[in-house]
């Protein structure tokens, strides 16, 4: 294949903008120009694709199939563009046509088809994938609207629906010759075949199409291409008059209903499962589409269905897709004729589970009723999934109900999809060290008992092509040019950054590259907040979704108490700070929507006193997204991670500030645990319970609050400024809420059950160190280049090569063009 040359490039922009639009460069819109841009680097992109495809076909390689309601991509151009080898020329032939990259990318609506960590996860693995040359699908659902966009309005967050396909989306394309039937409701009639044995068919259901849509995943300079196949419904039958005709209108509108609304909508939620009967016909939907299609593709070129493991591997991005287990056996059983041991062993070794999170309101548990309505073969076949699994564990502990009660997929008049995708897959991962030790201690310690060798660990990563090579083209420069332009492709190298570590020359230029992406954000702030901020001020960032466990609340009342603490002593030595949030709350979490409030109220406060003399600044960053992510992530100096230990899982964000240079004051939590280990204790500032303190509580039924808010006149100080109007004058009711949960137990929930005001003075404390900290000019620089240096274990690369080593048993593929 002959490589494009710029001429070429250029000329195939000016011909996408006359055959789109009828117009030349020089008439064209912005969102024209992206448009046209983005055909011609995807001609670039196509030929690799195919390229890959055909090596796949050849070498019969075998696949991972990522199965995940959520791919929280982010934009694609840009990061295509820096992946591609001709990423040169395309900047060139851009700028010859007198064309602004920077302002062309900020035209791409940023497909946000998930909600936080498990869905950016998801994206940073596809990366990996490709990069590192592993075959692979991402399988997920095209919402046609993604995470919504949030407005603040007088301090309040509002939704306002994402349409991100309304102009069109130039990377995806429709695969209509792949598209498979999804069946739902009716139910399951037992018939025997010409052979007499018995036949399972699904009657009197309603279906629609499913149809996949393919967005191209790049790998970095190595001709990969990837696919993320995400599946759109349509409905199986255009109204026709034949439906008249049997008397089957109600059915034919139902399915149309049906096909119009499973693709409309990404549920909001994150940590938080709310039981809907549409979510689980989207999880079935995508599932039963993605396995339909990797079994046919598999059989296309194998005869031999019971080696499908030795080809296909399904991963359960959380247990969203963990009906995959069920639809497997299905298709094993119903379509190809296994027997039912055939169709398990097949099974078991074909899926393998994720757990994402020991957050217990985010369990997901189906009532029976709803689940066998809805997929009647299915939940048969999970019946005996259970009865079997029952059965075994009767056997292997004789007269111990509990273990039953406790271990059972069915019980109470629930289907438990966590049980199921353990005993349905050969493998069980938490996502950083510390939460795999807690799952198999604590939350699912009867399946490690039973099924010790399924569970291991794989920390997670992020891919640094997009958080430093993309987000931050100057310090990504500046390694370059310390130790050369392998850290690309090999995290590890960063570590010869260390070296530089003391050397005063580099402390400036990396403090001075840091100054600079705070000059960025700052105007990006200025633009969209009207906040002015001093870039030169502490730039200290807490950024992720909003959620109690994760702490917010803590941060805000901190500012509070400094606030309160500047005002009674104006004098105070104080280093001048600016606190950035950014965080989107679930649509119905009403205590995360105060929070956001809060946030709001304090910063309106605190920003228009100027007696302070501006060394407070609040800011709170409207619609937080992975396009602003990169701005944000480059200029902090420090990074909130300070969830009640044992909650967070990993974090991810975690990752991307150190890798950008920001020292971390955080709980023993998660990923923190790995990060400190790597960059050492005296470069980050660690605070706050233990998670095995915090169990311990949590086993004793918590701790009392209203103890340390009679001792400790200044948390009762700040906690009282909730209730008395300080800062909503307008209503000083308006927290009570929030001051309550601290301080008063609620049903079921025990008084600050997250730790906040247990924490608050070890937090403080923390905080002071940092501000002493900052003002040693050299001490502060050297544990910057030391974070980003010892950042090389938290590449996606590394834990793509985990996986695909220890689980999926892949191997990699090299395309010549
Ligand atoms: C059913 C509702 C629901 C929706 C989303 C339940 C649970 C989720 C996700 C599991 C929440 C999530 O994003 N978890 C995050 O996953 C990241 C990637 O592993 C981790 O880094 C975060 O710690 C974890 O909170």
């Amino acid at each position: 294949m002959d490589k494009i040359t710029k001429s070429e490039f250029k000329e195939n922009v000016t011909d996408y903008l006359k055959v789109l639009y009828r117009r030349e460069v020089s008439e064209a819109t912005q969102q024209q120009l992206f448009q046209a841009v983005s055909y011609a680097v995807k001609d670039i992109v196509v030929d690799q694709w195919m390229a890959t495809h055909k090596a796949y076909e050849k070498q019969d390689v075998k696949t991972v199939y990522y199965l995940s309601m959520e791919f929280l991509m982010g934009r694609a151009l840009g990061n295509m563009i820096i992946n591609l080898s001709a990423n040169k020329m395309i900047k060139e032939a851009i700028a010859e046509l007198g064309l602004d990259l920077n302002s062309i990318e900020d035209q791409e609506p940023d497909p946000a088809l998930g909600n936080g960590g498990l869905g950016r996860l998801a994206a940073c693995f596809l990366d990996s994938l490709s990069t590192l040359g592993y075959p692979a699908y991402g399988c997920g659902i095209r919402y046609k609207y993604g995470m919504f966009k949030q407005r603040i309005k007088d301090g309040y967050q509002l939704e306002v629906p994402d349409d991100w396909l309304k102009d069109g989306y130039p990377f995806e394309i429709k695969r209509s010759e792949y598209a498979v039937e999804v069946k739902f409701g009716g139910y399951v009639a037992i018939r025997k075949d010409a052979n007499g044995k018995d036949r399972f068919i699904q009657e009197n259901y309603q279906s629609v199409m499913a149809v996949p849509y393919d967005l191209p995943i790049v790998g970095y300079n190595n001709n990969i291409v990837n696919t993320l196949r995400i599946w759109d419904a349509e409905a199986i039958d255009t109204f026709n008059l034949d439906s008249f005709d049997k008397g089957d209108y109600q059915k034919a509108v139902e399915q149309q209903n049906l096909a119009r609304t499973i693709c409309e909508v990404l549920y909001p939620n994150d940590n938080h499962y709310a039981g809907k009967e549409l979510r689980l016909k989207q999880q079935y939907f995508f599932v039963s589409a993605s396995v339909q299609r990797a079994v046919s593709k598999y059989m296309e070129k194998h005869n031999d269905i019971r080696k499908l493991h030795e080809k296909v591997a399904f991963q359960l991005n959380d247990t969203h897709p963990t009906v995959a287990v069920a639809e497997l056996m299905r298709i094993l059983m119903d379509c190809y004729d296994l027997e039912w041991n055939e169709a398990w062993e097949v099974t078991t070794k074909t899926c393998a589970y994720t757990n994402h999170t020991i957050m217990s309101e985010a369990l997901e548990k189906w009532p029976i009723e709803l689940f066998s309505r809805l997929l009647p073969r299915i939940y048969q076949i999970i019946e005996e999934i259970n009865r079997r699994f029952i059965i075994e564990i009767q056997n292997t502990y004789p007269g111990d109900y509990h273990k039953i009660e406790k271990m059972a997929i069915i019980y109470d008049g629930q289907v438990k999809m966590a049980h199921l995708a353990i005993v349905g897959g050969y493998s069980v991962n938490g996502v950083a060290r510390l939460h795999t030790e807690i799952l198999k201690k604590q939350e699912l310690k009867d399946f490690y008992q039973h099924f010790p060798t399924k569970f291991n660990n794989k920390t997670n990563g992020i891919t640094q092509r997009r958080f430093l090579l993309h987000g931050n083209p100057l310090l990504a420069d500046w390694v370059t040019s310390k130790i050369g332009n392998e850290w690309i492709t090999d995290l590890s190298h960063i570590n010869e950054l260390a070296i530089y570590a003391d050397d005063e020359k580099c402390q400036k230029e990396f403090m001075n590259i840091k100054y600079q992406n705070k000059v960025r954000l700052a105007q990006y702030i200025q633009e969209h907040n009207g906040v002015t901020i001093n870039p030169r001020s502490i730039f200290d960032v807490q950024v992720k979704r909003l959620h109690e466990y994760k702490r917010q609340l803590l941060n805000i009342l901190h500012v509070m108490h400094l606030y309160n603490q500047l005002k009674r002593n104006p004098g105070m030595e104080f280093y001048p700070r600016t606190f950035i949030f950014g965080a989107k709350a679930s649509a119905g979490y009403r205590r995360a929507k105060a929070i956001i409030k809060l946030i709001n109220s304090v910063a309106n406060v605190i920003n228009n006193d100027t007696s302070i003399q501006n060394k407070i600044k609040v800011v709170f960053i409207e619609d937080y997204k992975v396009s602003n992510a990169e701005l944000i992530f480059s200029a902090a100096d420090v990074s909130e991670q300070i969830s009640t230990a044992s909650k967070e899982a990993s974090g991810t964000g975690n990752m991307k500030f150190m890798l950008n240079g920001a020292l971390t004051i955080g709980t023993m939590d998660g990923a923190n645990v790995e990060i400190v280990e790597e960059v050492g204790e005296e470069n980050a500032f660690i605070f706050g319970l233990s998670s095995d303190e915090v169990i311990q509580f949590e086993q004793n039924g918590g701790y009392n609050p209203k103890e340390i808010f009679n001792i400790d006149q200044d948390i009762r100080a700040v906690l009282t400024q909730l209730i008395n109007g300080f800062y909503s004058p307008e209503n000083p009711e308006l927290f009570r809420e929030l001051y309550n949960s601290l301080l008063e137990n609620n049903g079921g929930e025990r008084a600050d059950q997250y730790f906040i005001l247990k924490d608050f003075r070890s937090y403080e404390e923390a905080q002071k160190k940092v501000g002493a900290y900052y003002q040693d000019e050299k001490a502060w620089a050297k544990s910057a280049i030391l974070n980003t240096a010892k950042s090389g274990k938290f590449s996606s690369d590394r834990t793509i090569e985990e996986y695909a080593t220890e689980l999926w048993n892949l191997n990699k593929v090299k395309v010549e063009l």
